[in-house]
């Protein structure tokens, strides 16, 4: 007669089970280690999960097992936080098997926002780099590793923390645009809600909404961590900025994003006025760094169109427009 049992308590070298009538037993030759043909003390199940053993002893174990993100950190590396600002943080870490990586992370210890890899190969893979973005300066944050194997088990780390850096000292804003052009010519006039609307996309990575991830929102905020990304258009992908009334450009700055295997990255690219002049075309050397190029568009909006480029989910980290507003 086989019969069931609750984890009751569990972590690294201990298991202890306990009946459903109440009492703890805590084997020494543990059935649910034997079982799964795991090491005894490089595993632990959740809690209150119910399993199943048989009158030789042979546990049967529901999926998904939760196991310690030790057991898959390569050489023993633990998932570290690195460049910490005042508005993200990422998360690194590298795992012998393939998982499907996320973090959740939140102000206390029951999170409440969750972030994933960016890479978007789909699957699983071993360099995680998960950003927690959309934190508050100076902030201490919970976060906690969570990867899923093929197999179906679970890797959970322990709960940490960070803190968030401070606010960087912004220079305080001029009241006087006039004032603040004179001082500084050539302002960026691709700003999302300061005189800039995106007119048209060619599409956004998994049908996103523009203010969404990999949305095209993300190559006009500031932020070199947070990128647009087309949905497979290759050298068809593009976008329209519209500066509602006519702009002097005189130059721009352009970031390719690019993937781990080499695709997603635009090679070149030209630039539309609104009178159907094509400028260019551009060359971008690499995915590296952000590119800077001269021009002389007057325009009141401007198309930016992929020429050459790897193939796949192109798109941009950051794109700059600056000029002068009439
Ligand atoms: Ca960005």
């Amino acid at each position: 007669m086989s019969r069931k049992v609750f984890v009751v308590a569990a972590g690294i070298g201990l298991i202890s089970f306990g009946f459903a009538g109440g009492y703890q037993i805590a084997p020494r030759a543990n059935p649910l280690v034997e079982a799964r043909g795991i090491e005894a003390g490089s595993e632990s199940v959740a809690q209150n999960t119910e399993i199943e053993i048989s009158d030789d002893g042979v546990a049967t174990v529901p999926l998904p097992i939760i196991l310690p993100i030790e057991a898959v950190a390569m050489d023993g590396i633990m998932p570290t936080v690195g460049d910490v600002t005042h508005r993200d943080a990422l998360l690194n870490f590298t795992s012998s098997v393939p998982l499907a990586c996320s973090v959740v992370y939140g102000k206390t210890d029951e999170f409440g926002m969750i972030a994933t890899d960016l890479d978007m190969d789909g699957g699983g893979h071993t360099n995680h780099a998960p950003l927690m973005a959309g934190l508050e300066p100076d902030t201490v944050y919970f976060y906690r590793v969570q990867g899923t194997a093929a197999d179906g088990s679970v890797y959970v780390g322990e709960t940490s923390q960070f803190i968030s850096a401070p606010a960087p000292e912004l220079p305080p804003l001029r009241e006087d645009i006039a004032e603040n052009l004179a001082e500084n010519p050539a302002e960026n006039l691709a700003i999302i809600g300061q005189g800039m609307v995106i007119a048209s996309v060619s599409s956004n990575y998994g049908d996103a909404e523009n203010d969404q991830n990999w949305g095209v929102n993300r190559a006009f905020d500031g932020n070199e961590r947070t990128a647009w990304s087309s949905n497979g258009d290759g050298d068809d992908a593009s976008l329209t900025l519209n500066f509602n009334d006519e702009v002097a450009i005189s130059g721009i700055e352009v970031w390719s994003r690019t993937m781990s295997d080499g695709t997603a990255q635009i090679t070149s690219f030209t630039l539309t006025d609104d009178g159907g002049t094509i400028h260019g075309p551009f060359s971008l050397p690499d995915a590296s760094q952000t590119y800077a190029f001269d021009v002389n568009i007057e325009t009141a909006q401007l198309r930016f169109d992929v020429e050459s480029s790897s193939g796949g989910n192109t798109g941009l980290l950051e794109f700059k427009v600056l000029g002068q507003r009439r």
